[in-house]
């Protein structure tokens, strides 16, 4: 079902028979809300979003593409979080209980206009199917094609804004002996050597080489995410904390209490595509109730 934003891009929504549902914004492909069968939003967005394009809004899930960070020629974290992105005409949606589906899709499709590839000389096609399953599981893939230009490299990311009750009474397990990469200190590399990550102060590190699955729990609210993915090394793990709260225009002095960022990425090291060649990234966001917090 297509429905408008508060700013009049299109806005499209998916809703499960068992009452979940997940909203999509055509400016960016960014999944700006997941709501499990409850009606509860499961991803952050600040209160104080400004949704004014080209900037993407402060939350839920923006497409970090062709880079990540500030550490190339193009914009913070790549153009494609605020592009205008169309419905891929090319791919059927699943519906659920089609030829037996239990999930269904909305499929998006970004290629560069001329402006962009002035700024970034690439022929690419970025599609980007985004479901939600009965059970209400989301998932987002991701297929990068080289359209026979010449090679070219990128870095991915799914900013991954969850909504969690307490920062200090969250952690994520998982990543207990990773190497990360501290943006903290000009991306320092340093070997995690606690057992679950916990948080009190700010934190910005990409962990490397990270497995397919962590859990982030959340202890008040009983509730665990399973962050699932493929084709995707490194998980961008950040919360901005008081004082970097105070510096963003677009971010409440006090909801990193709220918020943390889990992104599966494609940082450490550039995918690269020869002519022809296509890269699949997926995530995979379950949330499932966590009767005690420490089983997993
Ligand atoms: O998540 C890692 C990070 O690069 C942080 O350094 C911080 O800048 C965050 O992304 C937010 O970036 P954004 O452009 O969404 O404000």
């Amino acid at each position: 079902e297509v429905t408008k934003d508060w700013n009049g891009a299109d806005q499209i929504a998916i809703r499960s028979p068992r009452g979940a549902s997940v909203r999509v914004c055509l400016h960016g492909g960014q999944v700006v809300s997941w709501r499990n069968d409850r009606g509860e939003e499961l991803l952050f967005t600040s209160s104080k979003a400004i949704f004014k394009p080209p900037r993407a809004t402060r939350g839920g899930i923006p497409i970090c593409f062709p880079q990540f960070g500030n550490c190339g020629t193009l914009e913070q974290h790549g153009f494609a979080r605020n592009k205008i992105w169309t419905i891929d005409e090319e791919a059927p949606p699943l519906n659920y209980g089609d030829n037996n589906n239990n999930k269904a899709s909305v499929d998006l499709l970004l290629k560069p206009s001329e402006d962009d590839l002035k700024c970034w000389p690439h022929c690419f096609e970025l599609r980007l199917r985004v479901s939600l399953s009965m059970d209400g599981d989301l998932s987002l893939i991701s297929r990068v094609r080289n359209v026979n230009g010449k090679p070219f490299s990128f870095a991915f990311a799914y900013h991954t804004h969850l909504s969690v009750s307490d920062i200090s009474e969250v952690r994520i397990e998982g990543l207990e002996t990773l190497d990360y990469l501290d943006n903290l200190s000009q991306r320092e590399r340093f070997t995690e050597q606690g057992d679950a990550i916990t948080f009190e102060s700010e934190v910005d590190r990409v962990y490397v080489g990270s497995p397919g699955v962590i859990a982030v729990l959340d202890h008040e609210k009983k509730r665990t995410f399973i962050v699932r993915k493929e084709g995707l090394p490194d998980i961008v793990v950040w919360n901005p904390w008081e004082k970097k709260s105070k510096t963003m225009a677009d971010f409440g002095d006090d909801e990193y209490k709220q918020m943390l960022c889990v992104d599966a990425a494609a940082v450490e090291r550039a995918i690269t595509l020869k002519p022809g060649e296509e890269w699949t990234g997926k995530l995979e966001l379950s949330a499932v109730p966590s009767t005690n917090c420490s089983d997993h």
